[in-house]
């Protein structure tokens, strides 16, 4: 698909900095480019090569700067594009653009390089979604997926998927065809077992969704102990920031405080809650209740008691209350002498970790079991899937598959068969973006920053 305007864009943050890089993509990109940058040789003689020049903006020479030319369709948008990169102020940034304008280039919309590259069949839908996650991605292992994704390798999976309902498809309609030459008992039995690989692989894919959207937003940590054992000093230690209120009055934690870290590549959300006891004061008991909550929504909890403390009654309500498979024993104020009943704790087969909070003694022995314990994504070779849009696209190809294994095994007409198969196929089409309307595609790159 040919776009007949050429797009300028600033592709580099808004703000101060080092440098910043103006884009312009199109048929025009070069002699727009060519009357605001002067450079010996003039630029476009040379493709791919850098140029060093002079910027000019309203009649005169605003910065010096480099830019360079890559020829459709060998660029990221598959058409002729300008990249210029000069001082990063906003000013200049801000200049250049607005001579690109005057000279007939139009402003780009958010994703607009991003669904050109899509649109002249540079990258695929699910590559060019995955361009954002990699933007986006806040922790070592989303963005190993998103560049994974980026490159390729889900779309692989898709298109592998897509070539065995063809196969399957163009055995029943050489049947349909040719009624003299209908399959046989073997050639049934070939089809079903490569639709249950479909079916098998398919909803593989889309049950990493819940690990994938758990990854991006962090795997949660619920911190729960009686009032008073330190919960709060853990969570602001951990954070690294004052984010708790701490003081020696048990009961001041009374609502959920939640905080953002990364642990080892992992993003972790930590949620300290209100100390669990018996009381009659109203909001305690509901924030009481909010803890209970969150501990079984938690990923991973981690139980608090204090070492410097004898056993109480308090502790033993939060002993009631813990999902213990999930939990790792914290045993805090390590720094004071110890008069805690651990017998209370040898039956445990959980981990147990020793600590100060205050002093931070064996902060790195909790994170190092943390990281043990935390829940292991259920990704398909190293990929999962990280939108919804996915999701629903492998649950109908799993439906349609399904049927179709149900139909040829009681024995229905192949043409009911061939339809559900029909629609497996479109499913998948879907997916890598064959055939989007464009309603869905202005959401997808609505997501997106101006400039990519
Ligand atoms: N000595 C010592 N005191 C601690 C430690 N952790 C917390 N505290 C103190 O215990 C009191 C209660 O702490 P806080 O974090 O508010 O407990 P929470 O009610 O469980 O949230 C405060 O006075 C803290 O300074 C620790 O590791 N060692
Ligand atoms: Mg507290």
């Amino acid at each position: 698909m040919i776009q007949t305007d050429t797009i300028v864009a600033i592709s580099t943050p808004k703000g101060e900095g080092g440098i910043g890089i103006v884009r312009l993509s199109g048929p025009k990109a070069l002699p727009i480019s060519q009357q605001m940058f002067r450079s010996q040789p003039p630029l476009g003689q040379r493709v791919r090569h850098v140029e060093y020049g002079q910027i000019w903006a309203g009649g005169q020479s605003i910065d010096t700067g480099v830019a360079w030319f890559f020829i459709a369709p060998h660029s990221y948008t598959g058409e002729d594009t300008v990249e210029i990169s000069c001082h990063g102020s906003m000013l200049i940034l801000e200049s250049v653009v607005g001579e690109a304008l005057r000279l007939g280039a139009t402003s780009a919309e958010p994703g607009e390089f991003t669904r050109r590259a899509y649109l002249n069949g540079r990258l695929d839908l699910i590559e060019a979604e995955a361009v954002i996650d990699l933007i986006r991605a806040s922790s070592k292992a989303s963005l190993e997926n998103a560049y994974g994704q980026a490159g390729g390798r889900l779309s692989e999976m898709v298109r592998a998927l897509k070539k065995q309902v063809v196969r399957a498809l163009s055995l029943l309609e050489i049947g349909l065809d040719f009624s003299e030459e209908d399959i046989d008992d073997f050639g049934r039995q070939a089809i079903q077992d490569s639709l249950r690989e479909v079916v098998d692989l398919s909803s593989r894919l889309a049950e990493t969704f819940e690990g994938t959207k758990r990854r991006q937003e962090g795997y949660l940590i619920a911190l729960l102990g009686r009032p008073n054992v330190g919960k709060s000093t853990l969570l602001n230690t951990l954070l690294g920031e004052d984010r708790a209120i701490v003081t020696p009055i048990p009961g001041t934690t009374r609502d959920l405080v939640e905080g953002r870290t990364i642990w080892s590549g992992d993003t972790v959300r930590l949620v300290d809650t209100a100390g669990v006891r018996q009381t009659d004061d109203p909001i305690e008991i509901e924030g009481i209740k909010r803890a209970a909550r969150i501990a079984q929504e938690a990923d991973i909890v981690f139980a608090i008691f204090d070492s410097s403390a004898p056993w109480c009654d308090d502790d033993q309500v939060v002993l009631d209350l813990l999902p213990f498979e999930k939990s790792i024993f914290i045993f805090n104020k390590l720094d004071l002498a110890p008069l805690f009943d651990r017998t209370k704790f040898e039956k445990q087969s959980s981990s147990v970790v020793e600590i100060s909070a205050l002093t931070e003694l064996g902060i790195d022995d909790l994170k190092r079991e943390t990281s043990r314990r935390r829940p292991l994504s259920k990704d398909v070779d190293g990929i999962g899937i990280s939108r919804q849009r996915h999701q629903d696209c492998l649950f109908r190809v799993v439906k349609s598959a399904t049927a179709a294994i149900e139909l040829l095994v009681s024995g229905q007409p192949d043409e009911c068969v061939v339809f559900e198969l029909r629609e497996a196929l479109s499913s998948l089409g879907e997916m890598l973006g064959e055939n989007t309307d464009e309603d869905v595609l202005d959401s997808i790159f609505s997501e997106f920053c101006i400039g990519k």
